[in-house]
């Protein structure tokens, strides 16, 4: 199981969030990233996103090679990978990974509050936009898990940190939790090896079996070499 965060795509051109300049170095949790805040000023949240957005539709944002290198260690390892991102990017399929959870949500969807669906969404939200679904308007938020709400595909998470042999942590500060606590149900309930590729060593490095730091695009394919010389 691999888990990653902001700091694998860093390295394309999108920013991290705790670095010194990251996101939250020049906008509040509380204003953007809460549903308290959203319900507050829905058009200060949306701002936020569509500009978010938009940089990520920049066709100089592509995948790096440790995006790449974790498409290939899906495709060429004999046994199941999954790779849970807190990313909303979507620099992992376009480098090729299938087996994806986006535990905090994707910023190329909207969801409606009024009727529940999800769409792709690669245009700027407002405070009026209309639900292609059920045609209520305003009802659209992106896509995307904020404090206090629940990440996705927790069961599917669970049974995978359940039963793996190798967890490897990539690009994350590990302040966030549940994310944060995965290193330790990896390593005490299932007795996987587990294994971090930072920049620098992350809030929780002591959990972790083995700590490797550097840029994630020298580490991760160099990482996922010795991997597979050894299948
Ligand atoms: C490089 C690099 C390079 C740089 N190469 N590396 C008290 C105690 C414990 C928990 C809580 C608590 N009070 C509240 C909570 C829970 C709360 C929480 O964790 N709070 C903490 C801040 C204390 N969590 C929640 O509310 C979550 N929900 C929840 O817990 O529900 C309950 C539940 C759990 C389980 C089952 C059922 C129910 C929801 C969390 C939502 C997070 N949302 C955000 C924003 C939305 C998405 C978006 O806008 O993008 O998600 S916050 C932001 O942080 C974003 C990220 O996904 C997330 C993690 O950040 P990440 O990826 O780690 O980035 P950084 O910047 O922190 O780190 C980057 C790293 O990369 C750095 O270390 C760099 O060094 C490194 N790096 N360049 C390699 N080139």
């Amino acid at each position: 199981m691999v888990l990653t965060g902001a700091g694998i795509s860093k390295e394309s051109g999108l920013e991290t969030f705790r670095d010194a300049d990251g996101i939250w170095s020049t906008v509040r949790i509380e204003d953007v990233a809460t549903p308290e805040a959203f319900a507050r000023d829905p058009g200060r949240v949306h701002a936020f996103y569509n500009a978010r957005r938009r940089g990520l539709l920049d066709p100089k944002i592509q995948p790096n090679a440790a995006h790449a290198a974790l498409a290939r260690l899906e495709r060429a390892w004999p046994g199941p990978v999954l790779l849970v991102t807190q990313n909303i990017d979507d620099l992992h399929e376009r480098a090729g990974s299938s087996a994806l959870v986006h535990m905090h949500g994707e910023m190329l969807k909207a969801r409606c509050g009024g009727c529940g669906t999800i769409a792709p969404w690669r245009d700027d939200l407002g405070v009026d936009t209309v639900c292609p679904a059920c045609r209520g308007a305003g009802t659209l938020r992106p896509d995307v898990v904020w404090f206090g709400e629940t990440p996705l595909e927790m069961e599917r998470i669970v049974a995978a940190l359940a039963a793996c042999a190798l967890f490897v942590s990539i690009g994350t500060s590990g302040n966030v939790y549940p994310a944060a606590g995965f290193v330790e149900e990896a390593r005490y309930v299932a007795g996987a090896h587990t294994v971090e590729l930072n920049l620098e060593p992350s809030a929780g490095v002591t959990a972790f079996h083995e700590a490797r730091h550097g840029p994630a695009t020298v580490l991760v394919p160099a990482f996922v070499e010795e991997l597979l010389a050894r299948v």
